[in-house]
């Protein structure tokens, strides 16, 4: 099944060079291909959006600050079963949890600053590619 996903690389990983590691791994994964990507500051109106179901909870705000402290790189990549294999390649949200392999589990430090985002489900992907990428919803 062929899809589309959002994926983010956060301020974190752009500060620290990470850039091409993340995209290399993304890259390298046979069948998926990037069919949109952009260097880009976020601000706080497209956060809102993009993190709307964490609006209220406490780590929003310290998560709006720090996902508006740098440039990301916004992608859209797409190819069978996208979704749920770049979230196995990310690993889970705090990366101490996440396994040596991963990318949060290689690079990760705190739960906050996890390097990458990637959409959750199909209907997450709509939304959020809407966001980012409107050309191509
Ligand atoms: P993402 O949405 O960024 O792909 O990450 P996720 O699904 O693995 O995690 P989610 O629960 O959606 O949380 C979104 C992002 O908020 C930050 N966070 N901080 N307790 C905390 O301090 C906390 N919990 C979550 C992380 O940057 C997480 O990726
Ligand atoms: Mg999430």
């Amino acid at each position: 099944m062929s899809q589309r996903t959002l994926v983010l690389l956060k301020p974190d990983a752009v500060r620290r060079g990470l850039i091409g590691e993340v995209v290399g791994r993304v890259e390298r994964k046979a069948g998926w291909r990037i069919t949109a990507l952009e260097l880009r500051t976020l601000d706080r109106a497209v956060l809102e959006q993009h993190y709307a179901e964490h609006v209220g909870k406490p780590f929003y705000e310290p998560l709006v600050e720090f996902m508006s402290s740098g440039p990301v790189v916004a992608m859209v990549v797409e190819g069978e079963r996208v979704i749920e294999g770049v979230r196995t390649l990310a690993g889970p949200t705090d990366p101490i949890a996440a396994t040596p392999g991963s990318i949060r589990g290689d690079f990760g430090t705190i739960v906050r600053e996890n390097l990458i985002h990637a959409s959750d489900s199909e209907e997450s992907a709509e939304r959020e590619l809407k966001i980012f990428f409107p050309a191509f919803a």
